[in-house]
């Protein structure tokens, strides 16, 4: 808004020193109180503000936001995240991604908002989203491939993020099937791969990638606390959102055109070795029912094989899982 202009460049002006309420109030020509509304609001809007009695108001670190031009800077892929559309706020990026999806954008287009409003998880769950600290991010894909197969691009997209992690940090993250990274235990990442699809023949899949970068441990909601974790909270130290959406990008764009050529046969090979799951006894929950085994590993369509007691070998095609 013009207000927030006249704000900003006022601190602007006023460099190292303090900007007291009346005189902010003065410049702006609106009351003490709409003042202070004002500084509300830009601590909202991820602004660091000392406010010191008889002194005034001083900003201390502005925002971190991700530009699309950060992001472009050194970027070397043919085709993943040449086409960026930035938001500050939406209500979810697969949402803006559906609607691309069908007026044909470029393949590799990617959608990213410094903050959701309704994220969404699988089966209509909730995705916390909160902004400036996290990748929010949807991916828009044409992969000449069966709608069978469209599940894979989740598994394909676990190990880019992986990669990418690991590239940023020496963080070791591991994959939960089908769809978390965990990172000592904790979930750092979500995906959602929806599809659009004409008949039988896909027309776009679209990829959602959440993960939380350098929120504080404040800023996941209580229920949330125990089961996630951040970049920031693991490593200690805040991570380049842009560096690494740009490390998405090269590790996404490698693979991928790799599963294009070979098959998932190799993404199935990397999968594997970053699995949590494989070996281990868990639970599987699906839509009807649980089942409890050990898990034998993925098939070669990236479904997870799970035998339980009786010696019998279940193939799931979607659960959620229980470590
Ligand atoms: P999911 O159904 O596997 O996980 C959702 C569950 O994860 C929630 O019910 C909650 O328990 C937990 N959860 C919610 N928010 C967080 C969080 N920030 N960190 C860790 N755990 C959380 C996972 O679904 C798929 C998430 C995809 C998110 C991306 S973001 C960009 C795109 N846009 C969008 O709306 N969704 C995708």
């Amino acid at each position: 808004s013009e207000i927030r202009k006249e704000l900003l460049d006022a601190f602007t002006n006023a460099g190292d020193s303090y900007l007291s309420g009346q005189h902010i109030a003065e410049l702006i020509g609106c009351s003490r109180t709409a003042v202070w509304k004002h500084i509300e609001e830009l601590r909202k809007d991820g602004f660091e503000l000392e406010a010191v009695r008889r002194k005034g108001y001083r900003i201390l670190k502005t925002p971190e936001r991700i530009t699309a031009d950060e992001i472009r800077l050194g970027l070397k892929t043919k085709f993943m995240g040449k086409n960026i559309h930035y938001e500050e706020s939406v209500d979810s990026t697969q949402k803006i991604a559906h609607r691309f999806a069908y007026e044909d954008v470029p393949e590799g287009t990617a959608i990213i908002a410094e903050e959701q409003i309704s994220g969404r998880g699988r089966m209509d769950r909730k995705w916390h989203s909160p902004k400036f600290s996290g990748v929010w991010m949807s991916l828009i894909l044409r992969p000449n491939i069966p709608l069978t197969k469209a599940p894979q691009l989740t598994l394909l997209t676990a190990v880019a993020v992986v990669q990418a992690i690991e590239e940023m940090t020496d963080l070791v993250p591991e994959i939960k099937w089908p769809n978390d990274i965990l990172i000592n235990g904790k979930k750092v990442t979500g995906i959602l791969t929806e599809l659009q699809a004409e008949a039988d023949r896909i027309h776009s899949i679209i990829v959602g990638i959440g993960i939380n970068v350098n929120q504080k441990p404040v800023d996941f909601p209580l229920e949330l606390q125990e089961i996630a974790s951040s970049l920031l909270i693991e490593k200690g130290a805040p991570v380049s959102r842009a560096d690494l959406i740009r490390s998405i990008f090269t590790h996404f764009e490698k693979l991928y055109l790799l599963y294009l050529d070979e098959g998932f046969f190799p993404i199935k090979l990397l999968w594997e070795s970053y699995a949590v799951s494989i070996g281990n006894h868990l639970k599987a929950r699906t839509i009807t029912h649980t089942i409890e085994g050990k898990a034998l590993g993925i098939t070669d369509e990236g479904v997870l094989k799970l035998e339980d007691e009786n010696g019998v070998i279940h193939q799931i095609y979607s659960a959620d899982i229980e470590l």
